[in-house]
């Protein structure tokens, strides 16, 4: 299925969105703030909304996923290196209604 990646890296929202909201977690820095859980990386903004997700995939220490979100957390931006050669060679990207706006396989 070819928009398999992309599901799966929606659904890693799943894991990390409560994360945002529990209270037992790291107070946020003013700044803003980063929530690492095995291969996911999450940095979210100091109101502790995710602004980027990050997927090691294959556990090389390189992010493989790097998802961006609009303030209304819907995805902006989805991109893959869905061979693991450093290079990115799938993207999606949406308008901020969450409509699919570009999405390429190179
Ligand atoms: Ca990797």
């Amino acid at each position: 299925m070819r928009n398999s990646w992309a599901a799966r890296a929606l659904g890693l929202l799943a894991l990390l969105l409560p994360a945002a909201c529990e209270k037992s977690g790291p107070e946020p820095a003013p700044q803003g703030y980063l929530f690492e859980k095995g291969p996911y990386q999450g940095f979210y903004d100091p109101n502790g909304k995710l602004i980027r997700l990050l997927y090691d995939q294959n556990g090389d220490k390189k992010a493989d996923v790097v998802m961006l979100f609009y303030p209304n957390g819907k995805p902006k931006q989805v991109e893959a290196d869905t061979d693991f050669d450093g290079k990115i060679d799938r993207w999606q990207y949406y308008t901020e209604s969450g409509a699919i706006e570009i999405a390429n396989v190179r």
